[in-house]
């Protein structure tokens, strides 16, 4: 993440913690802090995932991570074990701007040794080595669909081993995700091309029952097996033929997997829609708690523009989970588009007083939590569409606008002196806002 336009998502979280927070009611104060955490997890210790890829040779390492850039990242051994060095590489994709952290490891329980050159004697412990330096945020443990048979009970005895020795080093005990990889090649052989028919699904889910059966039985912590065909050529760095089945359900489900810190980088990588969107709602929730928390507390107008500051930071950090860069133009560009006057104001302070007398335009003399959860709930949505969705700027302001006239009526309704007087926060619509999202995208 580019320091400068980091300055965006961290100034405000700071102002939360030395201005309001020691104000807040000790209840009120633990919430807020739950969310603070978490939106510092998200933006600011903000860092690429690491995964530990175990498989035979052959299995299908290199050709996953492909697949989960969509571009050619990790060289593809057809002939002979390519990946020598069981240490951490850096699988990086300069137009993406995302990088991810990989211990390839060389194929255990091989015979012929790697073209690379090994330099321990035994692969396990070369790959024990590394995982002194770092340990993985998950282990993939990858078998071809036609070897969930072969041996495999060594491979999981390994893995197991590997899964210990990081938990004794690092008090961590990574998840374990199985992949039954190239299920392509599963008899009927004929029908190579997916989506599969049911026939072959069969075959698929007999792969990953076995699989999984048997990694239960010595992992019982084992997160699931998942069946991928990840196969794609390249020509001059562009697709020419894509064979991916299932890669995006992997991808949401890593995601789940992943700790916090690594979603905005895991946006970045996969540029699937549907996990941008996860977490973006995931990051409008937290923000939409935490408005709603210190909105929660009466705090004088001239300490609004700290609220709307963090709706700077939601809607910054949407828009570059989407892969649009940090910079203010972006932020200025959304605030125009759903009609906030911005005029020339570049600086975040500025931008937030301009947010602030478009959000809160006259509630009174105070605002309450539920205006302020759901305003940036709104927010949240507006940046959803317009940066995700690639909607126009009316369809954006229009669904801020439809999210805002139902708390503004909410409002009325209520007697706002007793509502402040409250300290459970109030998470209006987010619930049904979310499910309906998600009750729409199937
Ligand atoms: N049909 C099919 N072939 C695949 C698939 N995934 C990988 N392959 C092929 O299997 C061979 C081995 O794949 P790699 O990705 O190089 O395997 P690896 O685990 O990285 O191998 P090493 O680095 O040598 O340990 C290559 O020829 C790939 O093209 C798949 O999903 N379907
Ligand atoms: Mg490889």
């Amino acid at each position: 993440m580019p320091s400068i336009e980091r300055e965006n998502l961290e100034q405000p979280i700071e102002l939360i913690k030395e201005k309001l927070m020691p104000r807040l009611p000790g209840p009120l104060r633990n919430k807020v802090d739950e969310e603070v955490y978490r939106l510092e997890e998200l933006f600011l210790r903000s860092r690429p995932p690491r995964f530990a890829v175990v498989g035979r040779r052959g299995s299908g390492k290199s050709t996953l991570l492909n697949a989960v850039f969509s571009s050619p990242v990790a060289e593809i051994g057809s002939v002979k074990a390519q990946t020598g060095q069981g240490s951490w590489h850096m699988y990086h994709h300069e137009e993406k701007d995302s990088e991810m952290e990989v211990l390839d490891t060389r194929g255990l329980g091989e015979g012929s040794a790697p073209v690379e050159g090994v330099q321990e004697e035994d692969a396990l412990e070369e790959v024990k080595y590394s995982l002194l330096e770092k340990y993985p945020d998950a282990f993939l443990f990858l078998v071809k669909a036609k070897e969930v048979d072969a041996r495999i009970q060594e491979d999981i005895a390994q893995l197991e081993e590997l899964r210990n020795f990081v938990h004794a080093h690092h008090d961590y005990s990574p998840p374990i995700i199985g992949i039954v990889t190239q299920v392509d090649e599963l008899d009927p052989i004929y029908d190579a091309e997916p989506p599969f028919g049911e026939e072959k699904e069969e075959h698929i889910q007999e792969a990953v029952t076995h699989l999984d059966n048997h990694l239960k039985n010595s992992l019982p912590q084992i997160a699931g097996t998942i069946p991928v065909c990840a196969y794609l050529a390249f020509k001059d760095e562009e697709i020419v033929y894509d064979r991916r089945w299932n890669i995006d359900l992997l991808l949401d489900f890593l995601l789940d997997h992943l700790p916090d810190s690594t979603w905005m980088s895991w946006a970045k990588i996969t540029q699937a829609a549907e996990i941008q969107k996860k977490i973006a709602r995931s990051i409008g929730k937290s923000a939409s708690a935490l408005t709603g928390g210190i909105g929660a507390q009466p705090i004088p107008w001239g300490d609004l523009p700290i609220i709307t500051s963090i709706q700077i930071s939601m809607i910054s950090a949407i828009a570059y989970v989407s892969g649009r860069d940090l910079s203010r133009k972006t932020i200025v560009e959304f605030l125009t588009a759903i009609g906030v006057n911005i005029g020339s104001a570049l600086a975040l302070r500025q931008m937030a007083r301009s947010l602030s007398k478009y959000v809160f335009p006259a509630v009174g003399h105070a605002i309450s939590g539920t205006i302020a959860a759901t305003a940036t709930w709104g927010l949240c949505q507006a940046s959803i569409a317009y940066f995700i969705e690639n909607k126009s700027a009316e369809e954006a302001k229009e669904i801020y606008e439809q999210g805002n006239a139902e708390a503004v009526k909410e409002q009325i309704d209520e007697n706002i002196e007793n509502e402040m007087a409250e300290e459970e926060i109030d998470y209006h619509g987010l619930e049904e806002d979310n499910e309906q999202d998600i009750a729409e995208e199937q």
